[in-house]
């Protein structure tokens, strides 16, 4: 996610965030404006051979950027280490990411949170490739929580409680993730759309490049494979500066209070959410995911059904 100040010269922690709306959603401020959002929506032109990486806000984007990239040198780390990831994969709806985008040569990688509705219109008269990467919906909230009090573009949360209300209600930036993973989902059946989850790349993340390698007609050896996984690791993209946000000056991102990769692991909603709010999110999970035939890692939990006795 790109993440810039408010405001210069200005204290962050006291700067109200006004956030940009386009369509009905809303999105930082600092990279976005209703122009490079309508642009993105309206006029960008897609090319055949790029290649999206596509997310609802932490689901794991930054890891797949890795992934990608590694794929595409493969395996090798230089470009990785040498090159910020949002150069390697711009944020093409932002102001500086379209410049990006625009002057980048074909085959471009290319990354976006937008939901599918406002996706650039010329997609759907092409063979582009997506890639959506998608994260059990209670880590991505407890995962955004967090961001937001470190990255002075969103509005610090007044409380865990009030942060889960508006996530459920479709009200944080980036608007609702219901409607991001349904819109996207639509396209499940298409060829050039692959989804993956994140619980997937942590359980196998060897298989994971595999399969991702498939979809992108991308011919890598096992020691090429080993490598992309070895530098996508936790460990290996905690100590590259350049996918990292290290490199994020503090009137950005507030580094003391915390770290983009923070902790990377399945299943930390467990110990931020009460049962109540378990109950509370299930059902509207339930209600809101009814219809939509695909098996999610983290269904089990959500279905009284199927949980354990
Ligand atoms: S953003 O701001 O929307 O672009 O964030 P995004 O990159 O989508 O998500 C950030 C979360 O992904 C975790 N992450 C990883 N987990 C495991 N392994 C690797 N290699 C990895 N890279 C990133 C990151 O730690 C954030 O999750 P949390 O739960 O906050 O740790």
């Amino acid at each position: 996610m790109v993440c810039r100040a408010a405001a210069p010269n200005s204290h962050p922690s006291t700067m109200p965030v006004h956030y940009v709306t386009y369509k009905g959603i809303k999105f930082p401020p600092a990279y976005n404006s209703v122009h490079s959002l309508s642009f993105a929506h309206n006029e960008f032109l897609v090319r055949d051979d790029d290649v999206f990486n596509i997310t609802y806000p932490k689901s794991g984007t930054v890891w797949m950027t890795e992934i990608l990239s590694l794929i595409r040198s493969h395996g090798h780390p230089s470009w990785n280490q040498t090159v910020l990831n949002s150069d390697r994969m711009p944020w093409f709806s932002t102001r500086l990411g379209l410049e990006a985008a625009l002057s980048y040569p074909s085959p471009r990688l290319l990354t976006c949170h937008l939901p599918r509705h406002i996706f650039p219109k010329s997609f759907s008269h092409s063979t582009a490739k997506v890639i959506y990467t998608l994260r059990d919906p209670r880590d991505v909230v407890v995962s955004y929580f967090y961001f937001c009090k470190m990255c002075n573009s969103y509005e610090d949360p007044v409380s865990f409680e009030q942060f889960l209300r508006d996530f459920l209600s479709g009200e944080l930036p980036h608007g609702s993730w219901f409607e991001h993973v349904r819109g996207w989902m639509q396209m499940k059946d298409r060829e050039n759309f692959f989804f993956i989850t994140y619980e997937e790349l942590k359980q196998d993340l060897q298989g994971s490049v595999r399969r991702l390698c498939h979809f992108l007609g991308q011919n890598l050896d096992d020691d090429a494979i080993s490598s992309v996984v070895q530098n996508a690791s936790f460990t290996a993209m905690r100590q590259n500066p350049m996918c990292s946000s290290i490199l994020l000056p503090a009137d950005i991102m507030d580094q003391t209070k915390g770290q983009f990769l923070r902790k990377g692991i399945c299943g930390d909603w467990k110990n931020h959410f009460t049962v109540a709010q378990s109950e509370t999110f299930n059902r509207i999970y339930l209600e809101k995911m009814q219809g939509l035939d695909v098996a999610f890692p983290w269904d089990r939990d959500q279905d009284p059904d199927l949980t354990e006795q």
